[in-house]
């Protein structure tokens, strides 16, 4: 792509302005497509400066999501080696779904803007305005069906590592997989089989997460919140999506190795609640106990009064005694 192209080049000399002329020459356009190419990536993000005389200098990448900046910050071998982004999509896992089924590699990414159907488990909704990361990766890994669910473990364990490489935030994992601040949830993982896991071996890993935009984005019947809301500063997506994905290919490769009791450790050491308290809730059922830690395939495991009790995140809510996120 020419706009690309255009980048490449003007990255390349980031102390100087690069002439008109010089781009026509080395890419073979007139001045004025490439005039028209930078008012394109002006639009995009990109700040551009453009002098008649002098030529053209970037100046900086946008901080919202774009396939050229992301590629050049991502340092992965295989996730995001195919990068999928549209500015609304009703849901990134139904479209990596899509894009699956057609036989999309492993690796490949789909990113959107904004989603109006977002999901979380259950069919329940997942608010995705303006400004989150919200992504899906299309999974061909070499695992069972029986360990389909460490791959969600993996994944809360990489969103931790990226959010405090990047930004120092100290995140915790609240089983089985909210990531939370304070007690406020800020990010999400929606983990898909597609078709038969036995046959294709295809996962959908859905993350999202809350970055640059304001509490008030969200709907208040939840306790939610964002980078935004804690930094009160926007940060670069595309490094953010660059970071997550670098710390879940690192899992997944120690999950292909079997390194099965090294990731319950790590998720372990993230998590909050351990050793307190908690209530399980299982349609009207109410179990009490205390949250042991988790099985090697995420269950959890609960101290009950008639012994230890394991529970699968399929069929129970978690709750603090006191009815609030822990
Ligand atoms: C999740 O579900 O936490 C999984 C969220 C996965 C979202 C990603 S975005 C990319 C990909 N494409 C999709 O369509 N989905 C994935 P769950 O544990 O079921 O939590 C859902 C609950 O979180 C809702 O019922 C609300 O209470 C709350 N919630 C909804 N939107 C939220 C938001 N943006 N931030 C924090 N909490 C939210």
């Amino acid at each position: 792509m020419v706009r690309h192209d255009i980048l490449y080049l003007l990255a390349a000399h980031p102390e100087e302005n690069v002439s008109g002329e010089r781009i026509s020459q080395q890419l073979n356009v007139t001045r004025a497509a490439i005039w028209k190419q930078i008012k394109i990536l002006k639009e995009e993000g990109f700040d551009i400066e453009a002098q008649t005389k002098n030529g053209y200098r970037l100046l900086k990448t946008p901080l919202s999501l774009n396939e050229w900046v992301l590629k050049q910050v991502l340092s992965t071998h295989s996730l995001g080696c195919v990068i999928d982004f549209v500015e609304e999509l009703s849901s990134t896992n139904d479209r990596a779904k899509e894009l699956a089924r057609q036989g999309a590699v492993h690796g490949q990414i789909v990113l959107a803007g904004r989603q109006s159907s977002g999901r979380g488990r259950l069919q329940r909704q997942w608010e995705s305005p303006k400004g989150g990361l919200w992504m899906s990766v299309v999974l061909r890994p070499n695992l069972s069906l029986a360990d389909a669910s460490k791959i969600t473990l993996a994944a809360s364990v990489a969103i931790v590592d990226s959010l405090k490489e990047l930004f120092q935030l100290p995140i915790g994992i609240k089983w089985p997989n909210d990531l939370v601040f304070k007690g406020q949830k800020i990010a999400g993982i929606l983990g898909e089989v597609v078709g038969e896991w036995n046959a294709v071996q295809t996962l959908i890993l859905g993350i999202g997460i809350n970055v640059n935009f304001p509490r008030e984005r969200l709907n208040n019947t939840f306790t939610g919140t964002t980078l935004y809301e804690i930094l009160r500063y926007e940060v670069d997506l595309n490094l953010l999506a660059a970071g997550v994905l670098k710390h879940l290919e690192k899992e997944l490769m120690s999950l292909e190795k079997k390194e099965f009791e090294e990731l319950r450790l790590k998720w372990s050491e993230r998590a909050i609640g351990l050793g307190e308290g908690v209530r399980i809730l299982r349609g009207d059922q109410v179990i009490e106990g205390v949250f042991k830690g988790i099985s090697i395939d995420g269950a959890l495991l609960l101290e009950t009064e008639g012994g230890e009790r394991s529970f699968s995140a399929g069929e129970v809510q978690l709750r603090s005694k006191q009815g609030t996120y822990f």
